[in-house]
């Protein structure tokens, strides 16, 4: 398996662990492994790295395609229990089966973030990675960037159940978007 991050524009895990130098969740080693088809996924998937890197959550990204790439992807998803990874978001377009194979590979939980494509608009991907036969589950979110964050938003709640510091970060957050909400105007 290539140990090179493919697409990684920044290490991640390194810039979380300088930010939250006393968080319990301090960690050079990733907690969340992102991964995407492509690097055209990328735009969208920033999103997941960008609410990780706010919560300090460690994590890499990188690019590993099912079709392209399948035996990277299956020794990637094999492995990755072995490196501490405790959850794996796996992107992709299209056929989108990306994390059903990586899910095929690993008892982790893998949320599945499908990409809007060109074609169908994202339909495609959605129903490749939402419709998993029973046996190997995916946790499909939304289409696009909401879906991207909202991938990260889960990944969050998960590691929150036995970390506390996460728990209290991910509480604030909810209370700052409720305040929003509540002191909106509209002109
Ligand atoms: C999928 O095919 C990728 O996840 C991407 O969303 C889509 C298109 O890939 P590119 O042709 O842009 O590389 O594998």
């Amino acid at each position: 398996m290539a140990t090179k991050k493919v697409s990684n524009p920044r290490p991640s895990g390194k810039a979380k662990e300088t930010r939250n130098p006393k968080s319990e969740i301090q960690n050079s080693k990733p907690l969340v492994a992102v991964v995407m088809g492509s690097t055209s996924d990328w735009e969208t998937m920033r999103n997941a790295d960008e609410t990780l890197t706010k919560f300090g959550v460690a994590h890499e990204c990188r690019v590993i395609s099912a079709h392209r790439s399948p035996e990277l992807a299956a020794a990637f998803a094999s492995n990755a229990e072995a490196r501490g990874v405790e959850i794996v978001i796996a992107a992709a377009g299209g056929a989108a089966h990306l994390a059903g194979v990586i899910a095929a590979h690993t008892t982790l939980p893998v949320l599945g973030v499908p990409m809007k494509s060109d074609a169908l608009n994202g339909l495609d991907s959605l129903l490749a990675t939402v419709q998993m036969p029973a046996g190997v589950p995916v946790g499909t979110l939304a289409i696009g960037k909401p879906g991207a964050i909202n991938a990260a938003l889960f990944s969050i709640a998960i590691l929150a159940n036995g970390r506390p510091v996460l728990r209290k970060k991910l509480h604030q957050f909810r209370e700052d978007q409720e305040k929003k909400i509540r002191e909106a105007t509209l002109e």
